[in-house]
């Protein structure tokens, strides 16, 4: 049989983005079904050099997917993935819908791999949040050296990582402040344009928020149970790539020459730290690549065993449609999609 990739979610902002990567690095798909719900139906999105038209999720058989990568949220993703699971299609899933389901893998093919294998039970496989991706990326190498005992993170998340619409309210917001015209909020609780918003997601009980939450649960997920997370997370008017501030304590010592060269060698990431003017990595400069930058390395000498960093990718991409497609790679590189498809 033939490796056929639905995109599910196909004209969101991350759906465009997985048929991008797709193409980019040549995964060898077969096929590549584009679907939508019944108002986008028909509306054209582009594959590499091609053009596919979008079909209607409603009426899709997913018996003829072999990989169905989600990107249209946590709703679609409880109705429909499930469904498609069943279908015998092995479904990854961006949303936060099955992360923390402990039948689901909550998979960063360069911090857990071997995770993936616990597919079976479902057929579904979690994307983490976006902040979470390039957080673990950076921490899986010095925890593998020194045990990470706390992690300190302030975020500062663009726009995009709210959706389409939130992106077009940063635009619309900027130029009417400047020209006086429309500048109020519809995507975000308060003025977006030339502000910061402490505030991703709900709010829960605790005080913290949801985007808080999901970046403590996801890295113990991930990475390991004993680690000790709390995170700030804060919406900055910036367009693409998502940026932390990230403090962390060791069990054991380690210096930030030691940390410095074990990052340069690990995988996903790329170290730009010269100590100079312009020395670091900005989101600007990340936007469309596919590593987790990190610049900053610093020791923090009001704690035992401490190092500062500053960690930077792109949200889109390694926060959610590279990491789908490396799983993808993954699944296919392990032998793990079965006699269903053919290696090329
Ligand atoms: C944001 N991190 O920047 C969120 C977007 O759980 O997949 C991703 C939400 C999620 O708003």
């Amino acid at each position: 049989m033939s490796l056929t990739v639905a995109v599910v979610g196909a004209t969101g902002m991350v759906g465009q983005e997985v048929l991008a990567i797709l193409a980019e690095r040549l995964f060898p798909a077969d096929e590549v079904h584009a679907l939508a719900s019944r108002n986008s139906l028909g509306r054209e999105v582009s594959y590499g050099d091609k053009t596919l038209k979008c079909q209607d999720l409603d009426q899709y058989d997913f018996s003829k997917a072999t990989i169905a990568i989600f990107a249209a949220g946590g709703d679609v993703s409880k109705e429909y993935a499930p469904k498609a699971g069943k279908a015998g299609c092995i479904v990854i899933d961006n949303s936060s819908a099955f992360r923390l389901d402990p039948d689901v893998p909550l998979v960063v093919p360069e911090v857990n791999p071997d995770a993936v294998e616990g597919f079976v039970k479902k057929n579904i496989i979690a994307n983490p949040n976006c902040s979470t991706a390039q957080l673990v990326v950076a921490l899986k190498p010095l925890h593998d050296r020194a045990k990470i005992k706390r992690v300190v993170v302030s975020t500062y998340q663009s726009v995009s990582g709210a959706g389409k619409d939130a992106a077009d309210e940063l635009f619309r917001q900027t130029k009417g402040i400047f020209v006086g015209d429309d500048a109020t909020s519809e995507n975000f609780t308060k003025q977006i344009a030339f502000n910061v918003i402490p505030h991703i997601d709900v709010f829960m009980d605790d005080g913290s928020t949801k985007e808080e939450f999901k970046m403590t649960a996801e890295t113990k997920k991930i990475l390991d149970p004993s680690i000790k997370l709390t995170a700030t997370a804060v919406r900055v008017p910036v367009f693409v790539g998502h940026s932390e501030a990230v403090n962390i304590e060791f069990e054991n010592e380690i210096s930030a020459e030691e940390a410095t060269s074990i990052l340069r060698e690990a995988p996903g990431c790329l170290v730009v730290d010269k100590r100079e003017d312009g020395g670091y990595v900005t989101p600007v400069e990340c936007v469309g690549d596919f590593a987790t930058f990190i610049s900053r390395i610093r020791e923090d000498p009001t704690v035992e065993h401490g190092l500062n960093l500053w960690v930077v990718s792109d949200n889109l991409r390694k926060g959610a449609a590279l990491n789908a497609v490396q799983i993808a790679e993954l699944l296919l590189n392990r032998g793990l999609l079965g006699d269903k498809v053919q290696m090329h």
